[in-house]
């Protein structure tokens, strides 16, 4: 097969990108070497090229299939020891590849795994960016430009992703990112009923329907629970089910001690489960931190924001509009980075034995977060600025300090007397609007676009720079200087690719997860919401598929059996939305003009808006272990198929170890362990069909039951007839005495 160096990978499997440091040369030699030898001495073959100006590329693929057949050998071994995988894997490691050969991902998770697993699990112990290897900066594999390329015109032209795209993904980027996709894909679909539903609702009802409010809950509630449904049938596809009990050793654990496994006898790292729970509890200072910081922020900025659009009346009004929204983003971000530092130094210190339950434990904090910071400001405006604006605005002119530069006169700062104050009724609605709409164009734009920029930006700059150094003289040689031409766009390529940032599906998840929260908490106030989100859906899973195949190094695969932690944020974000939705309804729908409280709380009772919000809650619970219960019922092939599979496995087990006929089907076929016809074989030739009249057998049973003891009426009973044989041919010959109606004609 002719390969082009731009479309194939000349078999190259990984690359692992090497860092020099110019003012350490030995260390930069000795730890290349190290690494040379770390990679030959688990069997992977390397080429070295220049990469950058001071960088190393390392070419690995397996040294011959042998090797790989080996260590995928091991690895079903082990999934199957684990329950992973039902079917035993054959122990002819050649034969194994033919009959089960490798996707992309399982081979590349293979090779990552024998480049980075610690030596005692057979890897060569690479670890990117960590202590002894720091100058590893990264080990990737190379993107399949084919398939990227059809990924992108194809997907671009259907509306759903089939099941076999959603498998080829998952076959060429792994189990994680394959979930990520299933995940927008039955999230976009589910999505077309609230689409079309909110439509009318917006034309015939208008905002804060009572009818949409419980359809959008029920809605929001039946897609969790089917969600998990579909994550457990795709996991059973893609053979991974319970895949998470297998996860890796973190490397950053620290034992208390090692035990020896009761069970297993094994000797295993122990850490207390008492102990950690001691560091857990830290959690709760740390929320504390979140709400103190970020919302003392947020609060501010809105306050700002009330005070000049509602209370501020000089000059410049439209332009000091954005002095808030700018204050925000200047200081949110870097307050939740350092929250997050904060969030990550924690759970390092918590100290997970696996990756799984680590990044767990970060994601939960990491939700905390963000559900400050996305859903603090539009809370405030329907749960205070709304029913309280009038009573809490006197108490803004603090702010009237800020703005004094600006006003020309004192009138211009002056908060208005509660009574003649009015709230902006449509301020909701707008929030609700531009988290619907602009802020979802805002993240595709920085998400998709912007990566771009910047990319072809710095290309450009180095570009210009490097023919400005060669025009001038003196500059460092280029490194694609000494490429053989045959290699030269194969190389460039792969430089290209090893300056690409990482792809890190967990933000994507997370956007998926903040935006199913807005469409649950708040839709109610703009039935147009789902819309929005079903449009701006279908064009992210494009946009992230450009991210993924373009904008970023190929990533190395991961299995997964679900979204992870994030599932737990979204049932938590359909229970909320339940209490949400019911308050808005009440606040809003029970006003006559529907524009809500007015800014006078005296429209609220409170115990009504509590009685509303208890009862939808609980009618929440009772509707979710409906759903529960429903979806329990539903049986599915892949299910079935599982189930059939883990009886198989017993069943050969039982096989080997001599006791298969304990499981073969009794009866029928007769080959079955008690079977009374197995022993026509073995009596084969005897004289036991031989004339038995029905006269004498009476005669026999009778005489045996007086020689021998027991209940001589059932004793007398069963004897009558020995043997299945006895029994047919009494049977056969009971029935020539009867009265058949040919021989009552005869
Ligand atoms: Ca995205």
């Amino acid at each position: 097969m002719a390969k082009d160096p731009v479309k194939s990978n000349l078999d190259v499997d990984y690359v692992v990108s090497f860092r020099i440091d110019p003012k350490d040369k030995d260390g930069s030699v000795s730890q290349f070497k190290q690494l040379i030898r770390a990679l030959a001495g688990v069997g992977l073959t390397t080429e070295v090229r220049t990469g950058d100006e001071t960088s190393l590329l390392v070419f690995i693929k397996a040294a011959d299939e042998q090797v790989l057949s080996n260590v995928v050998y091991r690895s079903r071994m082990k999934d199957w020891l684990y329950g992973i995988r039902q079917v035993q894997p054959v122990q002819d490691t050649v034969s194994a590849l033919t009959n089960e050969p490798l996707t992309d991902a399982e081979r590349h998770r293979h090779i990552y795994q024998m480049i980075t697993a610690l030596p005692e699990d057979g890897g060569a112990g690479v670890t990117p960016n960590s202590g002894e290897w720091k100058r590893v900066e990264a080990v990737f594999p190379l993107h399949d430009h084919a398939r990227n390329k059809k990924w992108l015109s194809e997907f671009s032209r259907k509306t759903f992703l089939s099941p076999e795209d959603l498998d080829d993904i998952k076959d060429a980027v792994g189990e994680q990112i394959g979930f990520y996709y299933a995940f927008l894909q039955s999230y976009f679909t589910f999505m077309i009923f609230p689409a079309a539903f909110g439509f009318s609702c917006w034309v015939l009802l208008g905002s804060f329907s009572p009818v949409y409010g419980i359809v959008n809950v029920v809605w929001c509630l039946v897609f969790v629970e089917y969600w998990k449904r579909q994550e457990q049938e795709l996991s059973i596809r893609w053979g991974v089910k319970n895949v998470s009990v297998i996860q890796d050793k973190r490397r950053d654990f620290e034992p208390e001690k090692v035990i020896t496994d009761s069970i297993t006898g094994e000797k295993r790292p122990y850490f207390s489960a008492k102990t950690r729970l001691y560091r857990q509890l830290l959690q709760i200072p740390l929320a504390f931190l979140c709400f103190v910081g970020l919302g003392t922020i947020i609060i501010t900025c809105y306050s700002i924001e009330i005070f000049i659009s509602e209370v501020y009346d000089g000059p410049f009004k439209s332009v000091l509009t954005f002095t808030p929204v700018i204050l925000l983003t200047l200081a949110v971000p870097p307050m939740s980075a350092f929250l997050t530092s904060f969030a990550e130094r924690l759970t390092f210190y918590e100290n997970y034995e696996t990756k799984d339950a680590h990044d767990k434990a970060m994601v939960s904090k990491v939700f905390v977060i963000n559900f400050i910071t996305s859903y603090t400001a539009i809370f405030l405006t329907a749960f205070v600025y709304v029913p309280f604006a009038t009573i809490l605005v006197p108490y803004l002119d603090i702010f009237g300090l800020t703005m004094k530069p600006f006003a020309e006169n004192d009138a211009q700062l002056k908060t208005p007397a509660p009574q003649t104050f009015n709230i902006n009724p449509n301020r909701l609605k707008n929030q609700m609007i531009y988290f619907a709409v602009t802020a979802q164009i805002v993240n595709f734009a920085t998400e998709t676009i912007l990566p771009l920029v910047t990319q072809k930006g710095q290309q450009k700059y180095k570009e210009m720079s490097n023919s400005r150094a060669t025009r001038h003289g003196g500059a460092s040689p280029l490194p694609d200087e000494n490429d053989a031409p045959e290699e030269r766009d194969f190389l460039r390529r792969v430089r290209h690719e090893a300056a690409l940032p990482e792809y890190d599906v967990t933000s994507d998840l997370r956007e998926m997860c903040i935006q199913f929260g807005y469409l649950s908490l708040f839709s109610v106030v703009w039935p147009l919401t789902p819309v929005s989100y079903f449009i701006n859906n279908w064009i992210e899973l494009r946009g992230d598929t450009f991210k993924l195949t373009t904008e970023s190094k190929r990533p190395n695969p991961a299995r997964a059996d679900s979204i992870g932690p994030w599932l737990s944020s979204l049932e938590f974000l359909a229970w909320l939305g339940s209490i949400t939705t019911a308050a808005l309804c009440y606040m809003f729908s029970g006003s006559e003009d529907g524009l809500g409280p007015d800014g006078r709380p005296h429209l609220i009772k409170g115990w009504a808006l509590l009685l509303c919000i208890f009862c939808s809650e609980h009618i929440f619970l009772v509707a979710r272990l409906a759903v529960r219960t429903a979806f329990g019922k539903l049986d599915s092939a892949n299910m079935r198929k599982e189930r059939s599979e883990r009886f198989m496995v017993r069943r050969k087990f039982l096989e080997e170890a001599g006791l298969g006929h304990a499981v073969k089907p009794l009866g029928g076929n007769g080959s079955g362990p008690n079977s009374p016809l197995r022993a026509v074989a073995e009596e084969q030739g005897t004289a036991a069909l031989g004339d038995i009249t029905r006269a004498t057998l009476e005669e026999d049973a009778r005489s045996e039951t007086l020689t021998e003891g027991g209940d001589p009426e059932s004793m007398r009973f069963w004897r009558r007839q020995r043997g299945w044989r006895e029994a047919e041919r009494v049977g056969v010959g009971l029935m020539g005495d009867l009265d058949w109606e040919g021989k009552k004609e005869k």
